[in-house]
């Protein structure tokens, strides 16, 4: 989806009420893509993060290839929090990337409404087993193109086909180090998940 065709019809009333939450959303995807980068980048409050140096003790163990330069890793969770408006309050949860840390994934997921996975160009397989993770889980999503600069730029369609991502699904390019960019992310899967209701309304 290009952000030139964002343009959703207003909320109804009761759509409004409906969402008048606090809406817990995952931010996931694979090793080094921008997590923790896209949480800091729009939290309002001061992040939490969780960041251990990347020792000796992972070569061997992470794939560590095309992102050689990473200093630091996520051992925990990322967690962050911004106002969308009066309504509605999203609370940001960061994901480890590394595959010995997807025994977290199950906690960290309960209870969310959505996920954002994001991806790199350059290794766009990394995010896979998210976008797989999610799927299965009915867990509605969209995804992020975190542009690396020297990336190889790809159309949006051309990422739905590596990705094979259901025709429903967003897809969006973004640089995870600005926060317009982050919370342009953000807004366009909180619309989707309101397209999402409309097509199959909550029951209570
Ligand atoms: N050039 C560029 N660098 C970025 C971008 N996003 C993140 N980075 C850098 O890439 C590195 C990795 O970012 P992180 O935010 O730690 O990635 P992560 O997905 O949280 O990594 P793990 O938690 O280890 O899986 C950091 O050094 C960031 O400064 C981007 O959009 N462009
Ligand atoms: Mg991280």
């Amino acid at each position: 989806m290009a952000s030139e065709d964002f343009d959703p019809a207003p909320l109804d009333p009761q759509e409004a009420q409906q969402l008048a939450a606090s809406v817990k959303i995952l931010v996931a995807g694979g090793f080094g893509v921008g997590k923790t980068t896209m949480v800091s980048a729009i939290s309002e409050i001061a992040p939490l993060r969780t960041e251990e140096l990347i020792t000796e003790v992972s070569s061997g163990v992470d794939d560590l290839s095309g992102v050689e330069s990473k200093q630091t890793t996520t051992v925990a969770l990322d967690f962050g929090r911004i106002t969308i408006d009066s309504d509605l309050v999203l609370y940001l949860f960061g994901t480890p990337g590394q595959d010995r840390f997807w025994f977290l994934w199950d906690e960290l997921a309960r209870g969310a409404l959505g996920a954002v996975v994001l991806a790199d160009t350059r290794r766009l397989g990394s995010s896979f087993a998210a976008v797989d993770y999610f799927e299965r889980r009915g867990l509605p999503f969209m995804v992020g193109v975190n542009c690396f600069d020297g990336a190889p730029r790809y159309a949006e369609q051309e990422v739905r086909e590596a990705l094979d991502l259901d025709p429903h699904t967003p897809v969006l390019l973004c640089d995870a180090r600005h926060r317009d960019s982050a919370k342009n992310i953000l807004l366009t899967l909180v619309w989707h998940l309101i397209e999402l209701t409309r097509r199959k309304p909550i029951t209570t």
